[in-house]
C-alpha cells in the first residue's frame, strides 16, 4: 500500500467524533462524562458547546430520515444545547462505542456511560460515530 494511504489511513483509524446530548447536557453531567472519556485515555481535540437548529440535526441525521424516531429524534437534539468533540485513541471509533454501551440504556453494559446516565432509548445521553468515514464526515459537520 502506497505509504501516504496507509499514512492517512492511519490517522483515521485513531479519531473519532462525540457528542453530549441536550439531556445530558440538561442534567449538568458534561464534567462526568467528558471525565469518563478521559479516563478511558481519549484525547480531546476538538471541543464545542453549540445548539443545533432543527434543519441541522436533520441534516446531521439525514441517514435516519425514513426511520420512524426521525422526528422525535431531530427535535430531541436540537432542543437545546450539545457538547461536539473528536476524539483521538488507537482504535477510537471502535474503543468510543464499548465506553457508551449499547443505543438502549437497558441493553448496556454495567459501568459504560448510557449504562450511567441515558434516560431512555432516545434520550442516550451520548453520540459516538459507527465508522471511520461517519467520523469523518460528522467531524467536518462540526469542525470545518
Ligand atoms: P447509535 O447512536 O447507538 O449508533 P443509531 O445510529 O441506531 O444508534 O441511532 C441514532 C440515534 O437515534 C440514537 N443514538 C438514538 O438517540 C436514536 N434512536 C435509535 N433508535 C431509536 C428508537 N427505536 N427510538 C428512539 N430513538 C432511537
Amino acid at each position: 500500500m502506497n505509504v501516504f494511504i496507509r499514512f492517512a489511513k492511519k490517522i483515521m483509524d485513531n479519531k473519532t467524533f462525540m457528542m453530549i446530548k441536550p439531556d445530558a447536557v440538561e442534567r449538568g453531567l458534561i464534567g462526568k462524562i467528558l471525565a469518563d472519556i478521559i479516563d478511558a485515555g481519549f484525547q480531546i481535540i476538538e471541543l464545542k458547546m453549540v445548539k443545533l437548529s432543527l434543519n441541522e440535526a436533520k441534516r446531521f441525521y439525514k441517514v435516519h430520515k425514513d426511520r420512524p424516531f426521525f422526528n422525535d429524534l431531530t427535535a430531541y437534539m436540537s432542543r437545546s444545547t450539545i457538547v461536539a468533540a473528536v476524539l483521538l485513541k488507537e482504535n477510537a471509533v471502535n474503543d468510543f462505542r464499548k465506553l457508551i454501551g449499547s443505543t438502549d440504556p437497558s441493553d448496556a453494559e454495567e459501568g459504560t456511560i448510557r449504562k450511567k446516565y441515558a434516560i431512555s432509548k432516545g434520550e442516550n445521553s451520548v453520540h459516538g460515530s459507527d465508522s471511520n468515514e461517519n467520523a469523518e464526515i460528522e467531524s467536518n459537520f462540526h469542525f470545518s
